[in-house]
């Protein structure tokens, strides 16, 4: 990692100088990776997905998404990283397709450097309203409604109706169409250095799958403690954080039946919270790298 390209290890990126690396790894590495918009923000930002090929032909993909939420710096941060380490270490995870969005609301994450740093939701004028915005993890279609808010001033606002925003369309329709080759769907947030499965939307219920949940996600954490020592948790989302619905994760498992579906809580444990100092970024974006090869060498084993 220490090959990176700066400012990739030492500074958080803005959202030009994301789109700037995009474009010159896209450009520098044709055959490990294809860079393509996949929708626009409301706003008119494009949502990047990077397509990190593999070696060989494979019918097995892996979803990454990062940036949902404005304020978690960390999380496009670290995505970026992976399609760094991906591209130059070719072996690790050759064997699957990997698509990567490392910015999924460009608008909240501007106006996150400009405005105010810890806006957590999209940029959507609510019609009618004094507050703008919706809860992009609020905002698919899955139980929705039942653990979120319908007042547009809240943080959690899920939105006039599920998938109303251009970014979960944009997310929802590249994802559907990889459906059946997906087994592993990630969405890097923070923080809390937790691995949470669903479902989110409630505590009644038990996600199919649960045993191999934890205990892919006791790869992960494992991985991460071993190499850098940093612990991370595998918690299951609803009990271990809050009723959530709407979110990534569950419509993921929901409607794709996707096997292995997480939210990843990045650093840290709350001392820094999202203002994560860009000192951390270089070692979490280290951990996550051995935490998730090590997570599809597993499921592929
Ligand atoms: N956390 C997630 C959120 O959207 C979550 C946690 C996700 C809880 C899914 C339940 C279900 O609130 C952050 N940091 O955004
Ligand atoms: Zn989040």
């Amino acid at each position: 990692v220490s090959s990176c390209p700066a400012p990739l290890n030492t500074h958080y990126m803005t959202f030009s100088q994301m789109e700037w690396y995009l474009r010159d790894v896209n450009t520098s590495s044709p055959t490990r990776i294809t860079v393509s918009s996949i929708g626009k923000s409301v706003e008119g930002r494009n949502i990047w997905l990077a397509h990190i090929l593999p070696s060989q032909p494979s019918d097995k993909a892996v979803w990454l998404e990062a940036g949902l939420h404005a304020r978690e710096w960390i999380s496009p941060a670290v995505a970026l990283h992976l399609i760094h380490h991906m591209i130059t270490n070719t072996s690790a995870t050759s064997s699957v397709d990997v698509f990567i969005v490392p910015m999924a609301n460009p608008d909240g994450y501007v106006y996150t450097w400009i405005t105010d740093r810890l806006w957590r939701k999209n940029r959507r004028v609510n019609g009618g309203a004094r507050c703008d915005g919706v809860d992009l993890n609020r905002n698919w279609d899955s139980h929705f409604g039942v653990g979120a808010s319908n007042n547009p001033c809240s943080e959690v606002y899920q939105g006039p109706s599920a998938f109303s925003e251009p970014e979960t369309k944009a997310l929802r329709d590249a994802m559907l169409k990889l459906k059946d080759n997906l087994e592993l769907v990630l969405a890097l947030h923070s923080y809390g250095q937790d691995l949470l499965y669903p479902w989110g939307w409630s505590t009644g219920e038990e996600a199919p799958g649960k045993h191999d949940l934890i205990a892919i996600g006791q790869v992960f954490t494992q991985a991460v403690k071993n190499a850098t020592g940093t612990e991370y948790a595998v918690k299951n989302a609803a009990e271990g954080y809050y009723v959530a619905s709407g979110a990534t994760d569950d419509w993921a498992m929901e409607a794709l039946h996707t096997k292995y579906v997480y939210t990843l809580e990045l650093r840290d444990q709350g001392r820094q919270g999202f203002l994560l100092e860009p000192a951390n970024i270089l070692a979490c974006s280290e951990e996550i790298w051995q935490g998730i090869t090590q997570v599809i060498k597993k499921i592929n084993a």
